[in-house]
Formats: C-alpha cells, structure tokens, sequence
C-alpha cells in the first residue's frame, strides 16, 4: 500500500517513544496553584531564551494570542492586526468575542505590516473614535508560507509603538522557525514584543502545548485570564515534559524542516506542473497556485490524497504543504512527484 504523506501541518506530528518516556517519567503538581515543577522549568527556561521576566503555559496558540489581546485591552478599545494574520483569519473572531475589541485588519507584504500604514491606523484622541491599544504581528507568517519577519523591519514598528505608546504582540506560533532561518536570536525577538506567545504544537513536535511570554506584571494577569478561558491544566507537568523534551532534541531539526521545504519546491518547480518562486520559502511551507489546472481546491485535494499527499487549501486558488518532523527528505521527493503525477 502507499505510504500516505501528510504534509497538512506541522501540528500533525506525534510524540515518539523517547518524548513519551520523558512524559511519562516527569515530576508534577497542581500548575493552577502553580506547583508543577515541570511546567515551572519550562516557564523559566522559556521566558529566559525570550530574555523576558516571566511566561505561561497555555494549552493552544489560540489561547496564547486570544489571552494577550485580552490582556492590552478593554473592551470597546480597537487593535490592529494584518488582515491575513492567524488572529484574524483562524481565530473564529476571537478579539470580538473574548475580549470585545474592533479589529482593524491593514494589508500586509509577505506578512509585514508597513510603519506608516499603521501610524495612520492608529486612532487619533478624540471622544468619538475607539482607543487604539495594540498592534498584533506574526513570525513566521502562515498565510504568506511561513515568511520571516525581517527584524529591522520589527524594529520600526517597535519604535513606533513606543512613541504611540501602544502595545505590541507577537504570535510566534513558529518563531523558533523564524530564528533558525534567520539567525536572529530569539532573544532579539523578545526586545521587540511586549507579548509573545510561541507554540510546543507546530514544528518543535510536541503534542501540544504553547508559552505566553511577557513581563511579571503581565504573567500575573494573564493567568488570571487563563483561568476564566478555561486554560487551567492542573498537572500539565506532562505536557510541559514534552515540550521540555522537544526544545532540548528538535529545536536544533528545524533547518531540517526548512530544507525539506526549498526541496519540496524545487522539485515541483522540476516536475513542471506548478511555479514556485524559491525565494518565497523561507521556512517550512510551500504554498503554489493551481489557478491554471482548472480545478477547485476541493477537487485537487481529494486527487492528491487518492495519489498519496495530503495538503490544505490556502487563499483563494492556493494550495499549501507544510514539512516537519515526521516526514523524510525522501518522503517530500516522492510527494513532489505524486503532485507532479497527478496534476
Ligand atoms: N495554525 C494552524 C491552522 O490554524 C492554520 C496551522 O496548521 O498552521 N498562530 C499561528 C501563526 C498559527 O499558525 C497557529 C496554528 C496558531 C497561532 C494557533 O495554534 P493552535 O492551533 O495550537 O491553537
């Protein structure tokens, strides 16, 4: 039978036998008392690569994000956020629904938001406006496959939050992904958020779990809000162990993941049927139009399957494949050639 490749995420990996052990071996306690020592390891060792003071231990990256909205915010206050970020597109309308915010959604470039475009976003202090309270970005970004956010570019955006004094979130679903390409040090990263929240789920392979990282003030009233959304885990000590497990052993595969990718790519752009502009994979997606085949998404999708490869639809007539752990170099090879076959 043909092995099925699934390249629908990252978050579709599953815990090997040596993650397993480590779960199962790991010390816990009662976390929403704060007293699972494994989840405080992870908590302190994160929050230092991120050089932040403290961080949380949430059960999703939509928690982690929803939470730090809530967390800048009050409700009838306005955010800013790219209009094809996770937090807008992904998150069910999160921001309205938890912590009734206006979202103002502004165009992105390969998910970076333009300084200028967001100085005229930000509301001006009258009476009848809402008050702008926080700008939201996302490293790497999904819906432009998995672009790194350029660091200088985080800068000037950080500056002029500063000068507007409003705040500044990071979704770092896959900031690992962003520092391992770009070298930028994860603590690099941390100088320029107020908030991050960055996930154990994606391409680090553990089976979920992700980390708001922030200042003390903040943590302490993130956990207030992690309660109220139902995030308190009790004995998440097991979790936390995974996610131990995989910083130690999986951080230093992601370039792996990331070669798989520009693999990926060139062989489809090889196999003639799809162009790829190489310098779009940063990281680990490949997102590819499929315009030109006539087809729908839907119709591709279930082609594809029937030959073996599992993708997700993305923007209009893209398709997206996501490299990770639990794929080969060998497996990607022969995925681009069921997707060249097929099409
Ligand atoms: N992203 C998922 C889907 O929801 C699209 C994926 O397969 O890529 N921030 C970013 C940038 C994300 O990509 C995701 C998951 C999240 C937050 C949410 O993480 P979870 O699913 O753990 O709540």
């Amino acid at each position: 039978m043909t092995k099925t490749i699934d390249l629908r995420s990252d978050t579709i990996t599953k815990p090997g036998a040596a993650m397993r052990k480590a779960m199962h071996d790991a010390e816990v306690g009662d976390d929403v008392f704060g007293e699972d020592p494994t989840v405080n390891a992870l908590q302190e060792r994160v929050a230092a690569m991120f050089g932040k003071e403290a961080a949380l231990f949430v059960p999703s990256g939509v928690m982690g994000n929803e939470i730090c909205v809530k967390l800048h915010t009050e409700p009838g206050d306005e955010i800013i956020a790219g209009e094809d970020s996770h937090i807008v597109v992904y998150e069910t309308g999160g921001p309205g629904l938890l912590s009734g915010v206006q979202v103002l959604t502004i165009p992105e470039t390969r998910g970076v938001l333009d300084p200028g475009r967001v100085e005229r976003a930000v509301r001006p202090d009258r009476y009848y406006f809402p008050r702008t309270r926080l700008v939201c970005v996302e490293n790497t970004h999904g819906r432009s496959g998995g672009s790194v956010y350029p660091i200088d570019r985080l800068h000037e955006l950080w500056l002029l939050t500063r000068e507007r004094g409003i705040r500044l979130h990071l979704d770092g679903a896959r900031i690992w992904n962003a520092s391992a390409a770009s070298g930028v040090p994860l603590e690099e990263y941390g100088r320029h958020a107020d908030t991050l929240s960055v996930c154990f789920s994606k391409g680090l392979g553990a089976p979920a779990g992700s980390m708001i990282v922030s200042d003390r003030k903040g943590i302490e009233k993130a956990r207030k809000f992690r309660k109220i959304f139902g995030g308190g885990m009790r004995q998440a000590g097991i979790l936390a162990a995974g996610a131990i497990y995989a910083l130690d052993n999986h951080l230093g595969k992601l370039a792996e993941d990331h070669e798989k990718a520009r693999t990926l790519a060139s062989e489809l752009n090889n196999g003639g049927k799809v162009r790829i502009d190489p310098a779009t994979v940063e990281t680990n997606m490949v997102i590819f139009d499929i315009a030109h085949t006539g087809r729908s998404q839907e119709s591709l999708l279930m082609l594809l399957a029937r030959a073996g490869v599992l993708l997700t639809p993305e923007r209009d007539t893209h398709l997206r494949a996501v490299t990770h752990l639990d794929v080969s170099l060998e497996d990607v090879r022969t995925a681009a050639s069921r997707i060249t076959e097929a099409l």
